[in-house]
């Protein structure tokens, strides 16, 4: 079989609920993906950064699959020789008292969004089924019909109604915005992505993250941060709050937090928060599961260990000043922070940003537009110096 037999068995048989590159990918290493023809890639995507730590790490790999032959799923009906030991890791790896363990990013999105309703009426006060909280345009937190109902994109949220009800929208970066609405005592929470990737990574003002906490503590308003993206070293911190000092109330991780080998993600807040939910009141069949657990820890070591923030910050300022330096006029400008960047492609006669994927691609590179007319760039954080401005050349070509 070749890459387009695979692809007319998936149009056959799968649902079309997404337009992918034509490439077919079957073994992963580091930095690099080959195709089923042998065809070998850089990969610009990470799976829009959930492979911080490189294709099938072996550190990871090892846990996974030690793990795996022990002991896979009890359910949170019995405890279990691994979630207590990962608990403890990870609370104290982010400086919390508590997680709340969930499977993919939307779970811990909407168990955040729950938390977040619950302290509201229980710690703050707020008459029952009045709480709101505040997001931001052109946000973009996972794909069921809550998160849905605050999204602002017609594709994400058309003929999926009727909406939950409950959120504010306001301007991204616009700390007049939120402090308008910060103004009405029924406000629980401001959820907010540091960096907003799906929108095409918008980097808010220096500033504004560190401000925006503010003025929630100010109103007794939690500050709940979606990193499922920008979190684990991505955006050349640990965190993309770190970069203004900031230590959200509910922290939501996922993508990266198992380094892409298994679904895992996590919401982390301090005991005044978490214990609101108490026995019975919220869950996962898979929640929680020693494989998970496992695996991010080792996951996290990664990170620590081969210090991938600190890479990601170092590589990330030259793949801009590099990218910033190529004379074309299909680039209109280039934003991002650490190893999440994008580039804004102005259209060419009728070439667009998909036509410079698809190049891209026929030369060793794979990324994807996002919105149109966006490129985004992040490859897995283990890239080498070497092979980032290798990858740039192919780019430049
Ligand atoms: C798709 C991009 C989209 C996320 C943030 C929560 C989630 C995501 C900040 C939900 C997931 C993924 C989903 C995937 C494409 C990708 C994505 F932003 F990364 F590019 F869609 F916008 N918070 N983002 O970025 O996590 O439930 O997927 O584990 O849906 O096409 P999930």
């Amino acid at each position: 079989m070749n890459s387009q037999d695979y692809i007319k068995r998936e149009d056959k048989y799968g649902a079309h609920n997404y337009h992918p590159l034509s490439v077919v990918l079957e073994r992963g290493e580091g930095p690099f993906v080959w195709d089923v023809e042998g065809n070998k890639y850089y990969d610009f995507l990470s799976a829009y950064s959930a492979i911080n730590q490189g294709h099938c790490h072996p550190e990871i790999i090892k846990a996974l699959t030690n793990q795996a032959k022990t002991l896979t799923l009890t359910s949170r009906a019995f405890y279990n020789s691994v979630l207590g030991e990962y608990e403890e890791y990870i609370t104290r790896y982010f400086g919390y008292d508590k997680l709340l363990p969930m499977n993919t990013g939307a779970e811990a999105d909407e168990t955040a969004l729950k938390l977040c309703r619950k302290w509201a009426y229980q710690k703050k006060g707020i008459e029952e089924n009045k709480a709101k909280i505040i997001v931001c345009e052109n946000n973009f937190h996972g794909r069921t019909i809550t998160i849905v109902s605050m999204s602002t994109d017609p594709e994400a949220r058309k003929d999926y109604g009727p909406y939950t009800p409950g959120f504010i929208i306001i301007p991204y970066n616009d700390l007049d915005a939120l402090e308008k609405e910060l103004q009405d005592p029924n406000v629980a929470g401001f959820l907010v992505e540091p960096i907003q990737g799906e929108a095409g990574v918008y980097v808010p003002d220096e500033g504004y993250i560190r401000k925006a906490y503010e003025l929630c503590k100010e109103k007794n308003v939690l500050f709940i941060a979606d990193e499922v993206q920008t979190g684990i070293a991505r955006t050349g911190k640990l965190l993309a709050c770190d970069h203004e000092g900031v230590r959200p109330d509910i922290l939501i991780l996922g993508k990266a937090l198992s380094g892409g080998v298994y679904p895992v993600s996590a919401v982390l807040a301090d005991d005044d928060i978490m214990l609101v939910i108490k026995p019975g009141e919220h869950g996962s069949t898979f929640g929680g599961n020693p494989i998970a657990g496992k695996v991010a820890i080792a996951a996290l070591e990664v990170v620590k260990n081969e210090k991938l923030a600190e890479n990601a910050e170092y590589l990330g300022k030259i793949f801009r000043d590099e990218f910033r330096s190529i004379e074309s006029d299909m680039i209109e400008l280039v934003r991002g922070k650490g190893l999440l960047n994008a580039v804004v492609i102005r259209p060419k006669g009728a070439k667009t940003a998909w036509d410079v994927c698809v190049a891209m691609k026929d030369n060793g590179v794979i990324a994807k537009p996002t919105h149109g007319h966006i490129i985004r760039f992040a490859p897995p954080l283990v890239i080498t110096e070497d092979q980032l401005r290798e990858a740039m050349n192919i780019i430049k070509d």
